[in-house]
């Protein structure tokens, strides 16, 4: 009954839209509630805008005959140019598909013009994807490495490792560009294969520089899903007799909520590796406080949001809470994105020991984490 209710509604915007658009107009349906037009431009490219702008105002769709069932219907659209944006079919979707992004995320209910913002934020986004898998495996994209603090004496007692791209066209390629083109392609798991090989044979020397680090890497939340993930550690572990032990896998709070059964037998194979688990940017995002204490996990990281508003009260009061609950959970914290000795004052006199951040030092390539000293910012000890 729906489905038919469906196709109809589908039905009669499709003749709406034949009935509306300049007559010569192709129109097809793609998908869903998506339709592909190809309107010829027989005037001036202005009263050609306003002349499609007035097109699609929204409908009142009426469902049967008795007229009973009726709702509103509005429309999203995005415009590429013939030949001005591009020649090629395959381009000019592309283009129509992120003015039709843009449409949707400035409200819907409008059309929006392809702009060279828009199509130089896509170019780069198809040069990435089509570059990512060969970067992935010539071994391009490294593990960066960020000291995390003793906050009291500013040891360096561990390193997180951050994936970094330099690509010699697109520059410096930040991984909130590639990460989720990754996931999409399916990449992922081959890029934090990648990375977990050289976060490994890096450790033996980061290691011996300074011993007793703990070394953080972070995980997708695709492959906590199924034992791709434990099933990898297992076999390096295998391979590296015991390699894995002060290694810490950062999760966010929101992968806790995938099914319990599977996440928990995961993270517990994984820590039988001697693999710590950590839940990364907590406070952020959801999160289920009977998951927290029932799932096996060790350390919370404080989103860096609460340090970099520690100034205010509120951002004080919420660290607190974190902090008590991490305690009572029996539970390391510690605190990400510290940027100046205020914040670093205030998480010290609210009981927080360990803290990450630009204060202490950027991500670094490993050649620059080889010649840092065993403390950082000794003048800062109290
Ligand atoms: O989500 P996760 O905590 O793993 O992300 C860490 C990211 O935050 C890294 O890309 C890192 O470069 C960035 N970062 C680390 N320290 C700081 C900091 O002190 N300030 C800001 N603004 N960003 C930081
Ligand atoms: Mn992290």
């Amino acid at each position: 009954m729906a489905k038919n209710r469906g196709f109809g509604a589908i039905r009669l915007i499709a003749q709406h839209l034949g009935s509306v658009l300049p007559s010569g107009t192709f129109l097809c349906r793609r998908s869903g509630d998506e339709f592909i037009a190809v309107v010829t431009v027989s005037e001036s490219l202005d009263d050609f805008k306003d002349k499609l702008q007035r097109c699609i105002k929204p409908l009142v769709i009426q469902l049967n005959v008795t007229g009973s069932a009726h709702f509103n219907a509005t429309f999203s659209a995005g415009a590429a140019l013939y030949p001005d944006d591009s020649g090629e079919v395959s381009d000019l979707l592309i283009f129509a598909d992120t003015a039709l992004l843009s449409a949707k995320e400035s409200g819907r209910n409008q059309i929006r013009w392809l702009d060279s913002q828009m199509m130089f934020a896509t170019s780069r986004k198809s040069k990435i994807d089509n570059k990512l898998a060969l970067a992935i495996s010539q071994g391009k994209i490294h593990p960066h490495y960020q000291p995390e603090v003793d906050l009291l004496t500013g040891k360096i007692i561990g390193f997180e490792a951050l994936a970094r791209w330099h690509d010699e066209e697109l520059g410096n390629v930040s991984p909130s560009e590639f990460i989720a083109l990754a996931e999409q392609s399916g990449a992922i798991a081959s890029l934090t294969q990648s990375l977990f090989a050289q976060l490994v044979a890096d450790s033996r020397v980061i290691k011996a520089r300074f011993p007793g680090v703990r070394l953080a890497f972070n995980s997708s939340p695709q492959l906590l899903g199924g034992k791709w993930l434990l099933t990898m550690l297992k076999t390096l572990a295998f391979e590296l007799e015991g390699a894995l032990a002060g290694f810490v896998l950062e999760i966010t709070e929101s992968d806790l909520a995938l099914s319990p059964e599977e996440i928990s037998i995961q993270l517990q194979g994984i820590m039988d590796l001697g693999v710590k688990i950590a839940i990364d940017d907590f406070g952020k995002s959801y999160s289920s406080l009977s998951r927290l204490a029932s799932m096996p996990i060790q350390k919370l990281k404080i989103d860096m949001s609460f340090t970099a508003g520690l100034a205010q009260e509120e951002n004080v009061k919420i660290v607190a809470g974190i902090l008590a609950l991490a305690h009572s959970l029996e539970l390391e914290v510690t605190a990400e994105g510290v940027e100046n000795q205020a914040q670093r004052d205030t998480l010290l006199r609210l009981g927080c020991m360990q803290a990450q951040g630009y204060f202490y030092s950027r991500p670094l390539p490993l050649k620059d984490v080889m010649v840092l000293p065993r403390n950082l910012r000794p003048d800062q000890v109290a």
